[in-house]
């Protein structure tokens, strides 16, 4: 009989939906021995939860996340709440020995990130800090193609994150969704909420950042809040850039807004090597662009005309996670990239060897986008400890 993975998830928002979804597919595309159980679902806010909870199939209804950690009939606690709760619930629930998974980013800075991690390594319990993005099989491709050493020496990183949805200056402050653009409740703009996914994909690819200065822009700098009924000034970042040296020596460039008009998920990386090049676009993302330069090898006459970018459809068996799908050709979507990262979260904890990104791994991004912040306030690089 499967063993079951009880679930207390936390937060009825946008994350909650998708982490939901994941669950109640899991046991029917992975071949796990756990059975995922939608326990309990937990929010401030009742009426909504239960709604939630009948929507989605939880068995029962919390409304206080504390309660939630502590009980018996709970493995594993799932943070999908702003992110100034992340802390005080991953401590607690570390605590209490149940195993956490964190929306990103993982903190509202390094400090509580790094708290975060005493905790969970401290109770020793399976953790996961919910960057979907590195379950594309497009952008999983890529790093296949990394490890088989396919680009040569890295020269480039240029990474862009592009929304638009907060142009208007109509639009609020706090509250569901829009805590986004409240820095008490998110710490940070697009560097927290965007730029977080753009250098955990940049890290994961190229390895660690060593170096950044950084450009941070406010467009609006009053709105109304949604909490208080009051205009009160903007203190996250509406646009962050950035450059970044990578200790492997190569140069990045990382650019996120949400003032860029038609650009409503635009999340693009590319990686230019001595061998060859990646890119990725999620408005296509089923399909990872390579470029493969290959030495001339002596006696054979070059083939230059046939030179030039592959556009890989990554729906092949043989492409990352979609053995688990459909027949070639068919193409997966956004929700799916949740479903894989919890597959792997839990043949982790079958295998006994945990998943990435874990917590640590996480607060290495905390590191960076804290020093990026930190870098355009006082306009200087700043070194990654
Ligand atoms: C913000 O608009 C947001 O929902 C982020 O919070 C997610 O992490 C990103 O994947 C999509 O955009």
């Amino acid at each position: 009989m499967a063993k079951e993975l009880r679930v207390g998830l936390i937060g009825c928002g946008f994350m909650g939906r998708t982490h939901s979804n994941a669950y109640r597919r899991l046991n029917n595309f992975f071949p796990v021995e756990h059975r995922a159980v939608l326990k309990a679902i937990c929010d401030t806010n009742e009426p909504k939860a239960q709604t939630y909870a009948a929507t989605w199939g939880y068995e029962r209804v919390e409304t206080d996340w504390r309660k939630l950690v502590e009980a018996s009939d709970i493995d594993l606690i799932d943070i999908c709440v702003p992110n100034v709760a992340h802390r005080d619930i991953a401590v607690a629930a570390a605590a209490a020995g149940k195993m956490v998974g964190c929306e990103k980013p993982l903190a509202m800075n390094v400090a509580q990130a790094e708290e975060m991690v005493a905790a969970v390594e401290r109770a020793g319990v399976p953790n996961m800090v919910w960057f979907n993005y590195r379950r594309v099989p497009a952008i999983a491709l890529a790093k296949q193609i990394v490890d088989e050493k396919r680009i040569g020496r890295p020269f480039h990183y240029r990474a862009t994150y592009l929304q638009d949805w907060t142009i208007s200056e109509d639009v609020p402050q706090g509250g569901d969704a829009l805590w986004r653009l409240d820095a008490r409740v998110a710490g940070s703009g697009v560097t927290g909420d965007l730029l977080a996914h753009s250098i955990d994909t940049a890290m994961w690819l190229n390895g660690p950042i060593t170096r950044v200065v950084a450009k941070t822009e406010t467009f609006v700098k009053e709105r109304k809040h949604v909490v208080s009924g009051q205009r009160e000034p903007v203190l996250i970042d509406d646009a962050c850039m950035f450059l970044a040296e990578f200790a492997n020596g190569s140069m990045g460039t990382f650019e996120s807004t949400r003032y860029a008009r038609g650009r409503k998920n635009f999340n693009t990386f590319e990686l230019n090597g001595a061998d060859g090049s990646v890119y990725f676009d999620l408005e296509e993302p089923e399909y990872l662009q390579y470029f493969e330069y290959k030495q001339l090898q002596s006696g054979k006459k070059a083939e230059s005309h046939l030179t030039g970018w592959r556009k890989i459809h990554t729906t092949n068996s043989e492409h990352p996670y979609m053995s688990h799908y459909w027949v070639p050709g068919t193409c997966i979507g956004y929700e799916h990239t949740f479903l894989n990262a919890l597959a792997d979260f839990v043949e982790g904890i079958e295998s006994g060897k945990w998943t990435q990104p874990d917590f640590r791994t996480g607060l290495e991004t905390q590191k960076v986008c804290d020093a990026v912040i930190e870098s355009a306030r006082t306009s200087q690089w700043l070194h990654i400890n």
